[in-house]
């Protein structure tokens, strides 16, 4: 089968409320910004993006189980879920795609229960603290580990 030339954005939950919620932290470009950006990083490769948003787990794993069917790659804010969830990450595991782990703020700077990640070493590529540009970032990360990967 030829790679479908299609990555899976991933947003947790929370992060629907990007540019109201806790702009300090986390800025104030909104949701739709973050898929733009995602999806305008994406093009310049030839990929396109599947985005998908929600506070409830199940709909993100549902969505990850998904991928297997039509995308090469998966670029995840798991939102809180990163610090908390095995299932999120086993879900990763189990669709054995390539994934890129992004966070806006520097969650390494920020309260110690924010330092733990269970998805970090599932994930080849990790931005952290980039803002919302993050996203464009692990975009091209992921699209250069995809392309590796093909290769063999
Ligand atoms: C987003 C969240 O919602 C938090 O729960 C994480 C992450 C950090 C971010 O920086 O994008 O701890």
């Amino acid at each position: 089968m030829t790679m479908p030339r299609r990555l899976l954005l991933v947003n947790g939950p929370n992060l629907n409320l990007l540019g109201v919620r806790e702009p300090e932290i986390y800025g104030t470009a909104t949701l739709s910004d973050v898929e733009r950006i995602a999806s305008d990083a994406a093009a310049v490769h030839g990929f396109d993006v599947r985005a998908v948003q929600s506070n409830h787990e199940g709909v993100l794993i549902d969505a990850i189980h998904d991928a297997r069917e039509d995308c090469a790659g998966i670029v995840i804010n798991p939102g809180g879920l990163t610090h908390t969830s095995v299932v999120l990450r086993d879900a990763l595991t189990g669709v054995a795609l390539p994934v890129a782990e992004v966070h806006i703020s520097d969650v390494s700077q920020r309260e110690q229960f924010r330092h733990f990640s269970y998805v970090a070493d599932v994930a080849a590529v990790h931005v952290i603290g980039e803002g919302v540009d993050g996203y464009a970032t692990a975009v091209d990360l992921l699209v250069e580990v995809i392309a590796g990967r093909a290769e063999g």
